[in-house]
């Protein structure tokens, strides 16, 4: 299996430090992650990450178009776009600051976008991120009337046709739009696949963005912070990347109109993150435990339940929205709650709790649908503002439960040493929430990585068994065959149009099928990369494959077997 070889993309490359993580103790597994996230701050390989003298630069230059719209919010918005995890911190990031400047009595002027509309808060909805348009007439409607709008589009991979129809439309109108590219390949390795039903590839858009940015028009945020510890994971280290460098940017620009006296430092306030990451893992016993634990309760069909009041609770729904998408999960298995549901989500669509159970999130919602069903295989998680209270449930006692164990997690770092990082108390009451945030972050992501890997979901450090539903898994899919099975890629993909057409000979008319009509006819099904992959070792029917895939459950244990046995 190759590591990262310079050529592909690195947001989908493997990361060395990970490749034996399917078999690592829980102790082993967290310190995979720490020196994973350290990465974000260190850098990877030549690249310096997050404190990379242009990317301090870059965020400067946002800054100063963040404060002309905060300035004069009448004309003025700010839009964060994207898909999946990177539309979810778009929503909650432009939550956030809206909140800010509404308890400041200050018009609030941000709003997000996200591929799929709100659903996509809660549950993956993949396929709108393939499409351009949609993306540019949700940046139409929600940018409409005004004249000064910055827009970020984020996308780890800087390949979602979504973000590129936007970023394309911006550069067509760079009288109104300053667009902003965040994400995490270098440039070169911008996607140069062709977009399905339009006549440019995200390369192209990327191209383009670079001659407005000689001008000072556009601006491309692109620091590398190295593979994924799963690989292509991007929720996990991109995610805490774009919610770490969004967060710098609106708050310097927050900081430098309202508070002008107060003296900045983008660096320190960067770093206060890198040292809540240290603190939230010099904990490796109580991080290891909960992982033992939340693993358990998978392992034996039980659930993963987080309750979180305030913006933890956001943090806690965004986490278990991506079980499903990454790990095949139900959408039953990890579940987030959030005291007020809705009233406090504060989304553009409001109350969804209408489409479903799985829309039903506030902290009632849980006392009513949950609570009675709970058994002492489901797995509570309390976090609370200031400290994270851990519950395992095993016994019910009325309304209430009982803990079984108590396992604390510090969220924050002592107000004494936010103080001397970020240089004065003012910085440390205005901000103090945003590192609660991502220490929470960094331990639902612990929480549901592990309890998936202990469930066998992982091979290595791929997730195999990944649901063809959009244009960037199904080349996922064709280099996961590629890998394993040194095939070239032609017949690797041929390998996974058997599998995703159920059929041993593909007729002319399925090999000339567009990618999306693969993508339609393989979205609804299970286990087509494991399938593909069983044809392709054991040179057996198609059928043959799926019968030994219906016989043992653990794909993990499937492949490796198979793997062994070449
Ligand atoms: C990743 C997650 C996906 C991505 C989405 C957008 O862990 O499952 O939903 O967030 O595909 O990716 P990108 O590269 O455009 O930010």
């Amino acid at each position: 299996m190759s590591a990262y070889d310079g050529r592909g993309s690195v947001t989908e490359a493997s990361n060395q430090m990970t490749e034996n993580i399917d078999v690592a103790s829980p102790l082993e597994f967290i310190s995979m992650l720490k020196v994973c996230d350290e990465e974000i701050f260190s850098g990877w390989k030549e690249y310096k990450g997050l404190f990379h003298d242009s990317t301090l630069a870059v965020i400067d230059r946002v800054r100063n178009v963040a404060a002309s719209v905060l300035k004069d919010p009448s004309n003025g918005l700010v839009v964060l776009s994207g898909c999946g995890t990177s539309g979810r911190l778009a929503y909650m990031t432009a939550r956030s600051f809206n909140s800010k400047l509404s308890a400041n009595g200050i018009e609030p002027c941000f709003r997000y976008t996200i591929a799929g509309g709100d659903k996509a808060l809660f549950t993956s909805q993949e396929s709108p991120e393939d499409d351009p348009y949609s993306g540019i007439k949700a940046l139409q409607r929600v940018s409409a009337g005004k004249c000064n709008v910055l827009l970020i589009g984020i996308t780890c991979g800087l390949s979602a046709p979504f973000v590129a129809g936007q970023l394309d439309y911006c550069l067509q109108n760079l009288n109104i739009f300053t667009p902003v590219l965040l994400g995490f390949n270098p440039t070169c390795l911008a996607r140069n696949l062709p977009i399905e039903r339009w006549n440019k590839t995200f390369l192209k858009v990327v191209e383009a963005l670079k001659i407005a940015q000689a001008e000072n028009r556009a601006h491309i945020l692109n620091p590398v912070v190295g593979p994924e510890q799963i690989t292509g994971s991007s929720r996990m280290k991109s995610g805490t990347a774009t919610k770490i460098l969004l967060e710098t940017i609106f708050a310097s620009a927050y900081m430098s109109v309202f508070h002008p006296d107060v003296v900045w430092h983008t660096d320190r306030f960067m770093n206060a993150y890198s040292n809540i990451c240290g603190c939230v893992y010099s904990h490796p016993d109580a991080l290891a435990e909960l992982v033992t634990t939340a693993g358990e309760s998978l392992k034996n069909r039980g659930h993963i339940y987080y309750i979180a009041w305030d913006t933890l609770g956001l943090v806690s729904i965004i986490d278990a929205s991506e079980c499903p998408p990454t790990y095949g999960a139900s959408l039953d298995d990890v579940r987030g709650f959030v005291e007020d549901g809705f009233t406090f989500m504060q989304n553009d669509e409001g109350n969804l709790s209408g489409l479903g159970k799985h829309f039903r999130i506030s902290s009632d919602d849980f006392t009513r649908d949950v609570l009675p069903t709970l058994t002492d295989l489901d797995f509570v998680i309390a976090y609370i503002k200031g400290k994270s209270e851990v519950l395992r449930s095993t016994v019910r006692v009325g309304p209430a439960l009982r803990p079984s164990a108590d396992i604390y997690m510090p969220l924050c770092l002592p107000e004494q040493e936010i103080r001397s990082l970020c240089g004065n108390t003012v910085l440390w009451k205005e901000w103090s929430y945003l590192f609660s945030e991502i220490a929470c972050k960094w331990i639902c992501n612990a929480v549901s990585t592990g309890a998936h890997i202990l469930k066998g979901k992982v091979y290595r450090n791929i997730m195999v068994d990944l649901r063809v539903s959009n244009n960037k898994l199904f080349h996922r899919a064709v280099g996961i065959i590629e890998r394993f099975t040194q095939l070239p890629k032609n017949q690797a993909q041929s390998f996974l149009l058997m599998s995703i057409y159920n059929t041993d000979r593909l007729t002319n008319e399925q090999e000339a099928s567009a990618i999306a009509s693969h993508i339609e006819v393989a979205t609804p099904q299970e286990k087509i990369v494991p399938c593909a992959l069983l044809t392709a070792f054991l040179e057996c029917p198609i059928a043959e494959a799926k019968q030994i895939l219906s016989e043992e459950p653990v794909i993990r244990t499937v492949v490796s077997k198979i793997l062994e046995r070449q």
